[in-house]
């Protein structure tokens, strides 16, 4: 039988099957024989196939995993290893705020190139638009919408842009990541007033939030008729994710880094010395040309030094 994890832990996992009953699953013989490269073996969203226990119809084995069309993952520092955050969607939403936690603009960067190397289209979702937004911050908002990125600017609080929200997401699946504390169970509880996932107070000591939610889960959300102008039946499934206090990447080179900028990356080869220009000296460098004529804004090219920096230390930066 067919079913779509949910969620779960290291061992056991939530599996809607086909026959509508969900089952708590372990993996048969421990181990997958596709995937054992990551921390976690299996991610919300994931397809697998079970075998119902027949003597309790609330469990099963899982048997195998079906092909994932696409999964987002970063690298788990402690664990050493990919983590699997969501398999099987349609698109990521890299939630932000103007504030509390502080705004983080290279934790942002790093979620879209995370994104873009998994082939999911990545979308901007800024939640607390109550909240005063300075300058800069709306600097790097503006600036991520002009070189083509999709932005949705949200409040959980107030309800600002939830329909434009519900919109986008209806017949979709896909994955809210971002720091701890920037709303993401808040704004899935906006959108379906039958959901009612834990929130929690942003930590006074770090101002970062306290990491509520645990773990990743899916969730078929009928989204409110208040949201769709008065329109009943439309649904979405999200899949809530953990904030992390580091977002780390996986899988990506050095060298190719720029290549994820997307406002940089059709001027890469056009410097005099091609592909092998550094793009931090060079005479007839277009990259840097392109910096000091505002075509590239300073900031995002500082983004992408520095994360090329911490790819080639090792030593990333909160
Ligand atoms: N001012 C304001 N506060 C908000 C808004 N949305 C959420 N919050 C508050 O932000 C805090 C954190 O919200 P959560 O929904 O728990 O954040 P989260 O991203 O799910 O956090 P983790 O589960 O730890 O990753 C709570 O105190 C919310 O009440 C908003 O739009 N405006
Ligand atoms: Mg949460």
């Amino acid at each position: 039988m067919q079913g779509i994890v949910i969620g779960g832990s290291k061992n056991i996992f939530s599996v809607e099957c086909d026959d509508n009953v969900t089952r708590q699953c372990t993996i048969k013989g421990k181990k997958l024989k596709t995937e054992d490269r990551f921390y976690n073996p299996l991610a919300a969203g994931d397809f697998v196939n079970i075998e119902p226990d027949e003597k309790n119809n609330e469990l099963g084995q899982i048997i195998s995993l079906e092909p994932r069309k696409n999964a987002f993952v970063r690298w788990n520092v402690k664990g050493r290893a990919p983590q699997l955050l969501a398999a099987n969607v349609d698109r990521i939403f890299c939630v932000t705020t103007p504030d509390e936690p502080p705004f983080r603009p290279r934790f942002v960067d790093r979620m879209l190139i995370q994104a873009d190397a998994a082939n999911i289209e990545p979308v901007i979702l800024c939640n607390k638009c109550d909240l005063p937004i300075d300058s800069d911050v709306d600097f790097r908002l503006a600036e991520w919408e002009r070189i083509g990125y999709t932005m949705i600017k949200v409040s959980a609080k107030t309800g600002e842009g939830m329909s434009q929200l519900a919109t986008m997401l209806e017949g979709k699946r896909s994955v809210f990541a971002g720091q701890s504390g920037v709303g993401k169970s808040s704004i899935v509880n906006v959108l379906d007033s039958s959901v009612v996932l834990k929130t929690g107070s942003l930590s006074e000591k770090y101002g970062r939030g306290t990491h509520t939610t645990t773990r990743g889960m899916l969730y078929h959300l009928r989204l409110n008729e208040s949201l769709m102008d008065g329109r009943m039946g439309a649904t979405a499934d999200i899949i809530d994710t953990p904030g992390v206090r580091r977002f780390v990447l996986d899988g990506i080179d050095a060298d190719d880094i720029i290549l994820y900028f997307r406002e940089i990356a059709p001027i890469v080869g056009t410097c005099t010395f091609g592909m092998s220009c550094t793009h931090t000296k060079e005479a007839g460098c277009r990259v840097l040309e392109a910096v000091h004529a505002g075509v590239i804004s300073e900031e995002r090219f500082e983004s992408y030094e520095r994360i090329k920096e911490e790819i080639l230390t090792g030593n990333w930066k909160d």
